[in-house]
């Protein structure tokens, strides 16, 4: 619209300059003799042909001015592209600065450790590094603290969702790692902490001693995610068979580790059941049983959920029967007080 306007413009300047200074040039000349209507057809004529060249002119003019401004355009996408490019570089560089920041400031932590004589000043879990400012989710090494009697503790933290501060004490999402596991492996732990793993009965119960929150995180190979809270969850000593005790409900998944509540920790290699017969042999796995299950996470992980053959996968009743084995479950522990 504009350019059409801008050509209308010049034509009409191109012809008034034109008629104006052919006027001059005629009021310049002596007096000539009164042209005659051939002249004067002659002069239109010679006008009419100067037009259409100013014309044509400005349509090449335009032409090219489009090509021009297509190039422009083209040039500027690029750049704007190359500018994410890069701005995306900076933010992966940023982040990867970030953790391994945050990780040298945990091997710090752990050469100041040595010196804190307070249990509000210690690393006691993921929550003390999230309430220190350390919010990256990812693997941690918990120090060593001679006032707590606590050991040297490699734990993954998740300090993003549901307000961070969380300690991970079971993972299945992998499936290569077996859980059919005895006493002692599942009193010390288990497996990778980056992959599937059972944090071992004995740090759950120590990091279990103040009040603490349980959440579970439960995925089906439908892709429905459901939850289960406990805001109260402690488990007992080794002599008391780390008995799991359970209460205050929450979540979508439903409440199935309540029929679990109340009982001791059994292995293949240790029946504490509360069956005739041996839980953790038939589900092939260590867990709090009852007779035997509404839910054992730490059972076989089957591919693809349904198995018809068995129902010693990772159940959870709440969610689908004894025969289907879940995707993917977390366990995690906070502590109660604990605010984001
Ligand atoms: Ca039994």
């Amino acid at each position: 619209m504009r350019r059409a306007m801008f050509r209308t413009a010049l034509i009409s300047i191109s012809l008034f300059y034109l008629l104006s200074t052919s006027q001059t040039w005629a009021e310049k000349r002596p007096a000539p003799p009164k042209a005659s209507k051939t002249q004067c057809c002659d002069e239109v004529r010679s006008l009419k042909v100067q037009v259409a060249n100013l014309t044509s002119l400005v349509e090449d003019l335009t032409k090219k001015q489009d090509s021009d401004l297509m190039k422009l355009v083209r040039q500027v996408m690029d750049l704007e592209k190359r500018n994410q490019q890069q701005e995306a570089r900076v933010t992966e560089a940023e982040s990867k600065y970030s953790e391994i920041h945050n990780r040298v400031e945990i091997m710090q932590l752990q050469g100041a450790q040595s010196a804190t004589h307070t249990t509000s000043d210690a690393i006691y879990d993921c929550a003390s590094l999230y309430n220190r400012n350390y919010r990256i989710s990812g693997e941690y090494k918990l120090p060593k603290d001679e006032f707590l009697g606590t050991p040297e503790l490699d734990v993954y933290c998740d300090m993003e969702k549901n307000g961070g501060g969380w300690t991970i004490i079971q993972r299945r999402r992998v499936g290569l790692t077996s859980f059919d596991r005895d006493w002692k492996q599942y009193r010390n732990g288990f497996g990778t902490i980056r992959g599937d793993f059972w944090l071992g009965n004995e740090h759950i119960f120590r990091l279990t001693r103040q009040p603490t929150v349980l959440r579970i995180e439960l995925e089906d190979w439908e892709g429905a995610i459901r939850y289960a809270e406990y805001g109260f969850f402690t488990l007992s000593n080794e002599l008391n068979s780390y008995k799991l005790l359970i209460a205050n409900y929450s979540g979508n998944a439903g409440d199935s580790l309540r029929y679990h509540n109340n009982t001791n920790f059994s292995t293949k290699n240790k029946d504490n059941d509360k069956c005739v017969d041996d839980c953790a042999q038939l589900r092939k796995g260590g867990y709090w049983y009852n007779c035997c299950t509404d839910s054992n996470l730490n059972g076989v992980f089957y591919r693809y959920g349904s198995h018809t053959k068995s129902s010693d996968g990772i159940t959870w009743y709440g969610m689908h029967g004894p025969n289907y084995s879940l995707k993917r479950v977390e366990m995690k522990i906070r502590p109660q007080n604990f605010t984001p």
